[in-house]
């Protein structure tokens, strides 16, 4: 008979293991089973002698791979890929004009949050760039219950109505048959179920623009979208609509260099927003609130109940009440980021829903959908979930109940004590949530009946409105998008189909998009309501619009250095974007760093073949005249520079630089600097006068 060897505790392949690992902090932190029981190997499975079998008695072994075996849940239907952090909201002034709700009532409160960012239509494990609609989740753990405002970073939305939902998502979704694309819209089934549902156009104006291809989550607005109320103590209601306005403006990439971002880093966006905490650049937004009346929703030209409209900036004017900070990166992912349970039903006193048919939809799915996720009705009960605030019922039982409710009562009213009185938590009616009552505009009732309202049958003159209103870059980077999208569309019948609803939105834009798809432009198709022309809303571009960020802060520089850098330049540009608030990240062909003029090593943050320009917002080359000759043979090198250029970066270049920019075809421009403050200068800007001699925009 074998003798009985242990293996990992003393010797064997446990051994390395044991050796390599950092002193532990607690000598007397035990490993143990799930039971508590104490493990004596984690190293090596129980067997019968040295070679096995493998003994079924093994229960450290079973419990261990069982766990493993069940650590994935169901991933969100939509919205699976995201990061989120904590953060918290404070309040610049009283809103008790307006609402209750505790939250908004004494200026200079902070109330934590958590706040999710996500991608719609990949999966988990997607990319973190690509074109789509951004999730913009927030969830207040107010002193009165938990309020989530669950929003994207576009303020409408691609239907009008819940039932819509899931046909939506399957169109955009991979493919039934083949289970791909991933991660894209531009596929037949799709832009066949845009094609069909004129509702959708505005929303479509939106998804091609550059919202969809932000920079960063810090560098994207966020918006509840439906028109919601707000309640004060007097019971007088006000209609509201919810922004975000990020801190550091909205930024947003060129459309190959989101898709270059996608093979560089699949994480891009979850890296920046934990990097920017981690260096402690908090991400900031400015809450701002549209509020109008009942006179105001009866004026204006269109539904305030159709999530497909806005109410521009210029008619109804933002009231900024407050921020949100985003300071803390969650402990762990999975308790918390992928635990999140978000829904617009968590509401709280002096906020209320209006009867949006969208809203109402998405009020029952996200709770049905946490049931699925997570499993048990006592979803709540996670960490993530609970309320900060106290929590009372008589709600019981149920899978994984955590808690351990005490006593004789679980019903209410009950009157169990001695002194025969009325115990336990009662309804109040004074702090009570109560559904706001009154019949007005946005609370008709009338016969039960299936039909879109006539009010919301203008489909096209917002998604004019919109177009017209941007840049004109920013129009070309829309019709390019349409185009590329269209492109990939195999059948012809939908391409036509689009075409057709894009005569109604701007002949110009179908004309321009015919062009770029070598196809004729068909007739408009039939539009419910003919288009008009609204006054333009300049709020609505990016580029020289309000909230274009005209600063290096928050932004990131890519400086490109090797063997006979010159360390003052160097040193110099390095301390220019720190000074600008900025972060520096010092390139070199090998990570352990470059052999400065002089002698002395320089150790870099990345290296030059996996730091690719995509990944920065303007670029520094600080190289003598003899590395940037040998960098001219250095593929990785010059496409770092053609790419800046072509994604209209300010590049930054010493003297001796010259032959690189040379050979990856840089022409002289503003945003072709030295080494100076005119660096800094341009490093905050994108030079999009470059784009039209750069490639083929539609
Ligand atoms: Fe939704 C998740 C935003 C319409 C059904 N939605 C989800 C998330 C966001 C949104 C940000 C992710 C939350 C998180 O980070 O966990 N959804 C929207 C917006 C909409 C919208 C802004 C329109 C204005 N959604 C919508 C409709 C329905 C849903 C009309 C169904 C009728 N949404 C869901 C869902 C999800 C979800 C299936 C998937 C995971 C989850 O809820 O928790 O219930």
């Amino acid at each position: 008979m074998p003798t009985q060897k242990t293996f990992g505790t003393d010797r064997g392949a446990g051994d390395e293991l044991h050796q390599n690992a950092p002193a532990k902090a607690d000598a007397d932190a035990r490993l143990t089973t799930n039971q508590g029981i104490p493990v004596s190997d984690n190293q090596n499975q129980l067997k019968s002698g040295d070679r096995g079998p493998v003994l079924l008695e093994d229960f450290v072994l079973r419990e261990k791979i069982f766990h493993f075996d069940h650590e994935r849940i169901p991933e969100r239907i939509v919205h699976a890929r995201g990061s989120a952090a904590h953060g918290y909201f404070e309040l610049y002034e009283s809103l008790a004009d307006i609402t209750k709700a505790d939250l908004f009532q004494r200026a200079g409160e902070k109330t934590p949050l958590f706040t999710r960012f996500s991608t719609v239509a990949g999966g988990a494990g997607s990319i973190d760039t690509p074109r789509d609609v951004r999730g913009f989740a927030v969830k207040f753990y107010t002193q009165e219950g938990n309020w989530d405002l669950v929003g994207n970073n576009i303020p409408v939305f691609f239907i009008q109505d819940a039932i819509k939902f899931p046909d939506l998502v399957h169109a955009v979704k991979m493919e039934a048959d083949r289970g791909y694309p991933q991660a894209a819209s531009a596929h037949d089934t799709f832009w066949d179920f845009i094609s069909l549902m004129p509702e959708s156009t505005h929303m479509i104006m939106w998804a091609m623009s550059d919202r969809t291809i932000p920079r960063s989550f810090a560098t994207m607005e966020g918006f509840g979208v439906h028109t919601f109320r707000m309640v004060n103590a007097k019971g007088k209601s006000s209609f509201v609509k919810f922004h975000w306005k990020p801190k550091l403006g909205l930024q947003s990439t060129i459309w190959d260099e989101a898709v270059k971002i996608a093979g560089a880093d699949q994480d891009y966006q979850r890296r920046d927003l934990f990097e920017r905490i981690e260096r402690g650049d908090f991400p900031e937004w400015e809450l701002g609130l549209q509020v109008f009346d009942e006179e105001f929703a009866e004026s204006f030209e269109f539904d305030v109940l159709d999530p497909t409209k806005i109410i521009p900036e210029e008619v109804v004017p933002l009231r900024m009440v407050g921020r949100m900070v985003l300071d803390r990166w969650p402990d762990n992912f999975f308790a918390e980021t992928e635990q999140a349970a978000y829904c617009p039903a968590n509401i709280v006193p002096g906020i209320d829903f209006t009867n949006d048919p969208l809203l109402q939809g998405r009020l029952f799915s996200y709770l049905d959908t946490q049931k699925s996720r997570l499993g048990t009705s006592n979803f709540h009960q996670l960490p993530i979930n609970a309320p900060k605030c106290p929590m009372m019922n008589f709600q019981r039982d149920g899978m994984m109940q955590m808690g351990l409710p005490k006593g004789r009562a679980n019903y209410e009213p009950n009157s169990l004590n001695e002194a025969g009185e009325l115990t336990g938590p009662r309804e109040s009616t004074a702090r009570g949530f109560r559904t706001f009552e009154t019949q007005d505009i946005a609370n008709q009732s009338g016969d039960k009946l299936r039909l879109r309202a006539e009010s919301f049958a203008d489909h096209y003159s917002q998604a004019r409105l919109f177009f017209r209103s941007l840049h004109e870059a920013e129009q070309a980077h829309l019709a390019s998008a349409l185009v590329f999208e269209l492109s990939r569309v195999s059948l012809v019948h939908v391409r036509k189909r689009v075409l057709a609803n894009l005569v109604n939105v701007d002949p110009d834009l179908a004309a321009r998009v015919a062009d770029g798809l070598a196809m004729a432009v068909p007739a408009a198709s039939a539009a419910a309501v003919q288009p008009q022309d609204l006054d333009l809303s300049p709020a609505l571009r990016i580029i020289h619009g309000p909230r274009q960020h005209d600063s290096l802060e928050g932004r990131c520089v890519g400086i490109v250095i090797a063997d006979g850098t010159d360390g003052v330049d160097l040193d110099a540009v390095v301390d220019a974007v720190t000074a600008a608030k900025a972060k520096p990240f010092v390139i070199a062909p090998k990570v352990g760093g470059a052999k400065l003029k002089g002698g002395k090593m320089r150790v870099a943050d990345g290296q030059l073949a996996g730091s690719p320009s995509v990944l920065f917002d303007a670029v520094a080359i600080v190289l003598s005249a003899e590395a940037a000759d040998l960098m001219t043979k250095e593929a990785a090198a010059v496409q770092f520079v053609m790419d800046a250029f072509g994604h209209l970066k300010a590049i930054g270049a010493s003297e001796g630089a010259q032959a690189l920019l040379d050979k990856a075809g840089v022409e002289p421009d503003e945003g072709v600097t030295g080494l100076d403050d005119a660096f800094i200068e341009a490093a905050s800007q994108r030079f999009f006068e470059r784009e039209p001699n750069l490639r083929t925009l539609a």
